[in-house]
């Protein structure tokens, strides 16, 4: 479709910026826990276990994330659900067999809990100019994930020949990463971007204005 008013550079649609939380959404009371947990607390002082418990009890009798799923055919989507000052909560649509590249995590925390389907997350480290396998765990609905870069890089894929659907925290947001050559170990900086926010597709958006356009 045409689009009939094209934002201006460094505008975004307003649909792409904070919304107001509602109570009566168990994401937006999710986000308002993380916020309580996350931010304004120093990295060392944030407390994992209660965070992951967070994650897990959402994944387990929650599904109010079906209203910003939507996959993509080229490539997992990323959907942004909220984003402050120390963390960022996305949903990643996974295709059936979709996976990321192998990659890092920017220094910060990622935590992933699974919602459907299965991922298979894989662990690679940099060793002798190469990349070195480590180990290879999946996670049905309901498991959660963490890691960081001194855990390993590691690489999703939606495996058992099923679509998959994650929940990723990250804190503090990445808005680039280091992304692996399998072949050759060699790194490339990516800016990552956002497939849609709050369910409002944007991927021709500036990811630099959505972070502007979130930023308190
Ligand atoms: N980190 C990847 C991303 O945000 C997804 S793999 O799980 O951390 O695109
Ligand atoms: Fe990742």
């Amino acid at each position: 479709m045409t689009d009939l008013n094209p934002m201006t550079d460094g505008d975004v649609d307003p649909a792409m910026a904070r919304p107001v939380r509602s109570d009566d959404c168990s994401l937006d009371r999710l986000t308002a826990a993380l916020e309580r947990e996350l931010d304004g607390v120093s990295p060392a002082d944030v407390d994992g276990t209660r965070v992951a418990s967070l994650l897990r009890e959402y994944a387990a009798g929650e599904d109010s994330w079906r209203r910003y799923a939507a996959a993509g055919d080229d490539s997992y989507s990323r959907n942004l659900i909220w984003r402050a000052r120390d963390f960022e909560l996305l949903l990643l649509c996974w295709k059936s067999g979709q996976a990321s590249a192998i990659h890092d995590h920017g220094d910060q925390n990622c935590w992933m809990a699974v919602l459907d389907g299965a991922l298979e997350e894989e662990h690679f480290s940099a060793r002798d100019g190469g990349l070195k396998r480590g180990r290879v765990k999946t996670y049905e609905a309901g498991g959660v994930a963490f890691i960081r870069d001194e855990i390993a890089l590691h690489q999703i894929r939606a495996t058992g020949g099923r679509d998959g659907v994650s929940l990723h925290l990250y804190a503090r947001p990445i808005d680039s990463c280091l992304s692996f050559c399998p072949e050759t170990g060699d790194a490339t900086r990516i800016e990552v971007g956002y497939t849609s926010v709050r369910g409002t597709a944007c991927a021709e958006a500036d990811p630099e204005a959505i972070r502007r356009a979130w930023a308190e």
